[in-house]
């Protein structure tokens, strides 16, 4: 029972240390910034829109413009203004960081172009960025999801407090926040008293 009340307390103080991870798409002309990008589970990979319309969407490093069937996707996300990223954003949550997810904008010919990406890249052998990015740049078509925006992740607007600086409405991520925190003082009093049991 101890051991138990140990593991929850690290599986709750785990949760707690997850990473955002931001990533800037379209910011830097036809980039992901960072295009590779190491995740743990749990932790959040957060893509932040610049001029003028672009999206992301998961691929599988084989077809590396054309959808994951089940992937994630964000839509299209038009921006004019060049000052700040789109206050719509998308968030991906890294579930398996032992299985590379492999990304592009599906706009015009941007994934052609190199507008491609990948988290947690295998550590060996010749599935690298830049073998996805010359594959990409074969590519016949570039092209989109038909699923929902949205679909696999989470689109965020202006009030969630991301891809805005300008925001202070509460809401859901505003509570999600509070339970955050007040997980962290409850890891912290149940690990203490996991400690003084022993
Ligand atoms: C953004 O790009 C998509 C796909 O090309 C297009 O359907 C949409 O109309 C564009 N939106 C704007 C505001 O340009
Ligand atoms: C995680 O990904 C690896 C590599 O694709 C796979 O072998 C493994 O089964 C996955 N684990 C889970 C829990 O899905
Ligand atoms: C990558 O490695 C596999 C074997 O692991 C091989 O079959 C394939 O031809 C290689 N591809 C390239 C482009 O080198
Ligand atoms: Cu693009």
């Amino acid at each position: 029972m101890r051991f138990s009340t140990i593991i929850a307390a690290s599986a709750v103080a785990g949760t707690t240390l997850a990473k955002d991870i931001t990533v800037g798409v379209g910011k830097n002309g036809l980039t992901f910034e960072p295009a590779e990008i190491t995740a743990e589970e749990g932790d959040t990979i957060h893509f932040k829109f610049w001029p003028k319309n672009h999206s992301v969407a998961q691929a599988s490093f084989a077809k590396p413009c054309e959808p994951l069937e089940g992937g994630f996707w964000s839509g299209f996300v038009p921006t004019s203004d060049t000052q700040k990223a789109a206050d719509t954003s998308f968030m991906y949550t890294v579930t398996n960081a032992s299985a590379p997810v492999w990304f592009y904008c599906t706009q015009g010919q941007h994934c052609q172009n190199g507008m491609v990406g990948v988290i947690n890249p295998p550590a060996r052998g010749n599935r690298t960025l830049d073998a996805f990015i010359e594959a990409a740049a074969d590519a016949e078509q570039n092209i989109s999801p038909t699923s929902t925006a949205g679909e696999g992740g989470e689109l965020m607007g202006a009030d969630s407090g991301y891809g805005s600086s300008s925001s202070a409405t509460p809401t859901p991520t505003g509570a999600a926040s509070a339970l955050q925190i007040n997980s962290v003082a409850l890891s912290g009093v149940v690990g203490m008293f996991a400690y003084l049991l022993f």
